[in-house]
C-alpha cells in the first residue's frame, strides 16, 4: 500500500468533459458502455492518458473509433499516446454487483441495484479520472428488466424513456451540473415514491421525491417534511435556493454509512429516512432531520463547490455538519432546545473526536497524508471541522458569516477548492474583524492535530477592584506532529458574583462596561485580560457555549462549580458545571479506590435542578446525565474499564435511591398528553420521564420492590409510539430485572419482520449495562442468532459496534474475551467489506490508555490482525497506525 501526500497534489493531466454511459442492468453481470470526450489539459506536459479502475472486467478501447494500445500499471490503465489534445475515449466492461459486498461502486441491496461512489467508489463502475476536480456534464442510459427494475434513476433529469424487446425497459438521464465522479448514482429497482411539488422563491416548481420499497411510504412523511423544511432555511439564512427541476431520495437497506449527497439523486441508509411513531424513536426522528439536512445543504457545500483533492474534504463536511447543526438548532426553536443541541453535538465530539486526537490516528482537519481515504471520514474532518467554521462564525458574527458564505460562492461556484479559498473569503469578507487580523493563527486549526490545552487562572485585586485573567494555551504533540504553534481560540465568557449575579464586563482601557457576556481572542501562547470595576470575589464562567474544541482546565472548586450549576445564565456552563461535579468524585473514587459516597451538597443539587420550576424537561435529562464511562476514560490514565463501570454504577444506585420521590415526581409530571409529535417539547418530557423509570426500576431492584418495575412492564406493553417503549423496556434492561427477558422475547415477536426495529432490539442487548460477564456473554449468543449477519452494516453495527465502541465494561474483560472476539470479527469483517472493517477496528484505538491486563491483551490482539497478510489496504492502516 502506497500513501498519498496532501503535498504531492498535481493538477489532472487530462480533463474529461462529457461523459455518455449506458448501464446494461443486471445482477449478475452489468456491462457499462462509456463515451467520454477527453481534452488534454494544456497548462502541463504532455503526459499519457492514465485512467482508475478497481474490480474491472474490461472488453475493449477505442479512441477516436479507432482501437489503441493501453497497457495496465498499478492499478491504472495506461494509454501512452493518446495523439490529439481533443478526442473521444470509448469503454467497454463488466462488473458484478452481486459480487460486491463492498457496497462501493454498483451493489446489489435486496432485489435492487445501487451506487455509491464517494470516495473512490466510480472507479469500480468504470475506467475514469476518479479525482474530485475532474468535473463531467454527465447523460446516463440505464436499460434493465422493466418487471426487477421498475425505477430506473440517475442524477439530473429524465430526458427520455420508453420500452425495450425482451421484457426490458429503458430511461435516460442528463444532469446539467458538471461534477465530479464521486457525486454521481445510479438505482435500479422496485421503488414506490412519496411526491410533492413545490415553488421555490424565485417562483420555479420542483419535484421532491422520497423513494422507498413498497408497503414503506407511510413512513416517508418526516423525511419529505424534514427536505422541504431544509429548502425553506438555506434560502432564508443563506440566501441558497434549490437549483434542481428534481431532487430524489433513495432509501437502501445495505450501505456503508448514513447518507449520500449525489447530484440531485440522494442516497440514503433506510434508517435515515423511514420513520413512524411506532417504529421510531424521537432521536431517530432527529436524526433523520438532520440527516436529510445535511445532505441537502450540500447541494451547495460540496456539490456547487466542491473539494480539490480528498485533503480538503472538510472544506464541503466540516461547513456541511455546521450547516446541518444551525438547522437542527432553528428547528428546535427555544433558546434551551439550542442549548440542548449544542450540549449533544460537545457530547459527541468529546466522546468520538477528543479520542480521536488523542489516539494513534489523531491528524489534522486537513490531513497531510492517508493510505485509504475512506479511513479519513473522522470525526475530525467532521465534527473538528464543522468547530473550525463555528470559530468562524463567532469570530465575525451571524452577519459576517453570511456575508462570507456569499463571497465564497461569488468566488468559486462551480470550482473544486481548498479550504484555505474558504477561509479566505470568510476574512476577506470581514477585514476588520479579529478573524483577518489573525488569519495565519487562525489557520492552525487546519493544520495541526490534538486537542489544544487551555489554561485560566483568575485574580482578584481588591484594591485596585480589577480581575485579571491569564490565559495559556498548549497543544500536545501527535503522531508525527510536535512542536506545535498557538492557534487563536475564541473564549466566550461572563464572571458571575459569588452570589451568581451576571456582572458588567469592562476591560481596561474601555470606557464602559459591554454587556455581561463578551468573546475575548487568545492569540498568544499566553494572554491576560483585565476586567475593572470588580468590587468582590467573582466566579468565572468560561468557554460559553463551548466556545472552542479544546479541553478548559479553569482551577475552579466544587464551590465555584455550585454556582454555575445553580445561576449561570448560559445553559451550557451549568451542564457543563454538573457534569465537572460529577467527575470530581468519579475521580476521587477511582483515585482511593473506595465506593463512591456521594455528598450531600451534590445530591441536593440534583435534586433542586430535577424540581427547578420554568427549567427544560431536556435540559433536566441531560443535567441528570452522569458523564459516560467513554467520557471518564479519556480525563484519566491506566484506565480499568471494570473499576470505572462499579463506580459509576454505584453512584447511578445512589442517585436512584436518594432521588426515588423526585424520580417518581418526574415520570408522573411529564406524562405527554394528546398525539405524538417528535418536535423539542414532547421529546424532552419522554426523554425526562424514561430517565426517571429507569431510575425508580433501579432502585426498586436493589430493594425488590415490585411496582415500578411492573409500572415499566406496563407501559412496555401498552405504549404508543417506539420511545415510550424502548424507553420502558430499556429500564427493565439495565436494572437486569426479571421482566427484562420476557420483554425482549415480546419485543422480538412483535418485530421481527420490521429490520431497522430488529437493530434496535440488538443494540439494546449491546449496550446494557455489564453485570457478571452476562451482557457479553448475551451479545456471544446473539451472533448466532438467525437474524444476524455481517452482510448488512446495520445489522453488524447495531451489535458489535455498540458492544466494542460504547459498552466498554462488557467489551474490556480481564480474561481478554472481548478483544478476541473483535480480531475474529475484523479479520471476518474485512473479507466481505473493508470499509465497515476499518471502522469497527478503531473500536481498539486507544488501548495505550488502558491499565494492565489490558493494555497487553488488546496489543495482542491487533498484533494477531496484523499478522494477516491478505488484510484490505483500509484495515491495514488503521492496526498500523494502532501498533505505532
Ligand atoms: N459524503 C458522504 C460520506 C461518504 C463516505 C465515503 N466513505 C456523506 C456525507 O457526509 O454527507
Ligand atoms: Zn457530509
Amino acid at each position: 500500500t502506497t500513501l498519498v501526500r496532501r503535498e504531492d497534489y498535481l493538477a489532472p493531466a487530462y480533463w474529461i468533459r462529457t461523459a455518455d454511459l449506458t448501464f446494461d442492468l443486471d445482477a449478475t453481470k452489468t456491462i457499462v458502455s462509456s463515451k467520454l470526450a477527453i481534452e488534454r489539459n494544456s497548462a502541463l506536459p504532455v503526459q499519457p492518458l492514465r485512467l482508475h479502475g478497481e474490480d474491472l472486467n474490461l472488453l475493449r478501447v477505442l479512441v477516436d473509433g479507432q482501437s489503441v494500445s493501453f497497457r495496465h500499471e498499478d492499478g491504472l490503465l495506461v494509454i501512452d499516446a493518446p495523439a490529439a489534445d481533443a478526442f473521444t475515449l470509448e469503454i467497454r466492461n463488466t462488473i458484478s454487483p452481486e459480487k460486491n459486498t463492498q457496497l462501493s461502486g454498483l451493489y446489489a441491496s435486496g432485489s435492487g441495484l445501487f451506487t455509491q461512489c464517494e470516495a473512490e467508489g466510480f472507479r469500480r463502475i468504470t475506467y475514469f479520472l476518479d479525482r474530485p476536480d475532474v468535473m463531467a456534464v454527465y447523460t446516463v442510459t440505464l436499460r434493465g428488466d422493466a418487471k426487477k427494475y421498475p425505477v430506473l434513476l440517475s442524477n439530473g433529469n429524465l430526458v427520455e424513456q420508453g420500452t425495450l424487446d425482451g421484457g426490458k425497459h429503458f430511461a435516460k438521464w442528463h444532469d446539467p451540473f458538471p461534477k465530479p465522479s464521486y457525486l454521481f448514482a445510479v438505482v435500479a429497482a422496485d421503488l414506490v415514491a412519496r411526491e410533492q411539488w413545490v415553488r421555490t422563491r424565485s417562483g420555479k416548481e420542483h419535484l421532491l421525491q422520497v423513494y422507498v420499497t413498497r408497503g414503506e411510504l407511510d413512513k416517508t412523511e418526516h423525511a419529505m417534511n424534514s427536505l422541504i423544511a431544509s429548502i425553506v432555511w438555506d434560502e432564508a439564512r443563506f440566501k441558497l435556493p434549490l437549483d434542481l427541476e428534481r431532487f430524489m431520495i433513495v432509501a437502501v437497506p445495505d450501505f456503508n454509512m448514513g447518507a449520500m449527497e449525489n447530484k440531485g439523486l440522494n442516497l440514503f441508509n433506510t434508517k435515515y429516512v423511514l420513520a413512524s411513531p411506532a417504529t421510531a424513536t424521537d432521536v431517530d426522528f432527529d436524526g433523520i432531520e438532520s440527516v436529510v439536512a445535511h445532505e441537502y445543504f450540500h447541494n451547495w457545500t460540496g456539490n456547487r463547490v466542491t473539494c480539490r483533492d480528498w485533503f480538503q474534504l472538510s472544506l464541503k463536511e466540516g461547513l456541511t455538519v455546521f450547516r446541518d447543526q444551525e438547522f437542527s438548532m432553528d428547528m428546535a426553536g427555544s433558546p434551551s432546545a439550542r442549548a440542548v443541541c449544542r450540549i449533544g453535538d460537545v457530547r459527541a465530539l468529546r466522546e468520538r473526536q477528543f479520542p480521536e486526537d488523542a489516539g494513534p490516528m489523531a491528524h489534522p482537519v486537513r490531513p497531510d497524508a492517508y493510505q485509504a481515504i475512506d479511513n479519513f471520514y473522522t470525526a475530525t474532518v467532521y465534527e473538528k471541522g464543522a468547530e473550525v467554521v463555528r470559530m468562524m462564525n463567532t469570530l465575525v458574527g451571524r452577519e459576517g458569516f453570511a456575508a462570507g458564505m456569499a463571497l465564497y460562492f461569488e468566488r468559486h461556484d462551480g470550482q473544486a477548492v481548498t479550504c484555505d479559498d474558504f477561509a479566505q473569503a470568510m476574512a476577506d469578507a470581514n477585514p476588520a474583524s479579529a478573524l483577518a487580523q489573525h488569519l495565519g493563527s487562525f489557520k492552525r486549526w487546519y493544520a495541526q492535530a490534538g486537542t489544544p490545552r487551555l489554561n485560566a487562572r483568575g485574580n482578584w485585586n481588591a484594591e485596585a477592584a480589577t480581575y485579571t485573567l491569564t490565559l495559556s494555551q498548549q497543544l500536545p504533540d501527535t503522531p508525527g506532529q510536535s512542536g506545535k504553534q498557538p492557534q487563536l481560540v475564541p473564549v466566550a465568557l461572563g464572571l458571575l458574583s459569588r452570589e451568581g449575579q451576571a456582572l458588567p464586563l469592562q476591560l481596561q482601557g474601555e470606557d464602559a462596561p459591554q454587556g455581561t457576556e463578551r468573546v475575548l481572542v487568545l492569540t498568544e501562547a499566553e494572554q491576560s485580560f483585565t476586567f475593572i470595576g470588580i468590587g468582590a470575589e467573582v466566579v468565572p464562567s468560561l468557554l460559553r457555549n463551548f466556545s472552542a474544541p479544546v479541553v478548559l482546565d479553569d482551577g475552579l472548586t466544587d464551590a465555584d462549580l455550585l454556582v454555575l450549576l445553580a445561576h449561570d445564565s448560559d445553559a451550557f456552563n451549568r451542564w457543563e458545571a454538573g457534569q465537572r461535579l460529577a467527575l470530581n468524585r468519579i475521580k476521587a473514587a477511582l483515585g482511593h479506590g473506595e465506593a463512591v459516597q456521594l455528598d450531600a451538597p451534590f445530591v441536593e443539587a440534583m435534586r433542586s435542578l430535577l424540581r427547578e420550576p420554568g427549567l427544560d424537561p431536556a435540559f433536566k435529562d441531560l443535567a441528570l446525565t452522569l458523564p459516560s464511562e467513554i467520557y471518564v476514560a479519556e480525563q484519566i490514565s491506566d484506565v480499568d474499564p471494570q473499576r470505572l463501570h462499579t463506580v459509576r454504577e454505584a453512584m447511578l444506585d445512589q442517585l436512584a435511591t436518594a432521588l426515588q420521590a423526585d424520580w417518581a415526581w418526574a415520570w408522573d409530571e411529564h406524562q405527554v398528553q394528546g398525539g405524538y409529535r417528535p418536535d423539542a417539547e414532547q421529546s424532552g418530557r419522554r426523554a425526562l420521564a424514561n430517565k426517571a423509570l429507569a431510575m425508580l426500576v433501579r432502585a426498586a431492584a436493589l430493594s425488590g420492590e415490585p411496582v415500578w418495575p411492573g409500572k415499566a412492564y406496563q407501559r412496555f406493553k401498552d405504549a404508543t409510539n417506539m420511545t415510550d417503549r424502548l424507553g420502558a423496556l430499556e429500564a427493565l434492561v439495565g436494572a437486569h430485572h426479571e421482566l427484562a427477558q420476557p420483554a425482549l422475547e415480546r419485543f422480538y415477536a412483535l418485530f421481527r419482520h420490521e429490520p431497522l426495529v430488529l437493530d434496535k432490539w440488538f443494540m439494546l442487548q449491546a449496550r446494557a449495562p455489564e453485570k457478571n460477564g452476562q451482557v457479553f456473554a448475551q451479545v456471544k449468543a446473539l451472533l448466532k442468532h438467525p437474524d444476524f449477519t455481517l452482510g448488512n452494516p446495520n445489522r453488524a453495527r447495531a451489535l458489535l459496534f455498540v458492544l466494542a465502541a460504547s459498552n466498554p465494561a462488557a467489551f474490556h474483560r480481564t480474561d481478554a474475551a472481548g478483544y478476541v472476539l473483535w480480531a475474529d470479527k475484523v479479520i471476518e469483517m474485512d473479507a466481505i467489506n473493508p470499509q465497515l472493517a476499518s471502522r469497527f477496528a478503531r473500536s481498539l484505538d486507544r488501548w495505550r490508555n488502558l491499565a494492565e491486563p489490558y493494555r497487553s491483551a488488546a496489543r495482542e490482539a491487533i498484533a494477531r490482525v496484523a499478522a494477516k497478510a491478505e488484510l484490505s489496504s483500509d484495515t491495514r492502516e488503521i492496526i498500523e497506525r494502532a501498533l505505532q
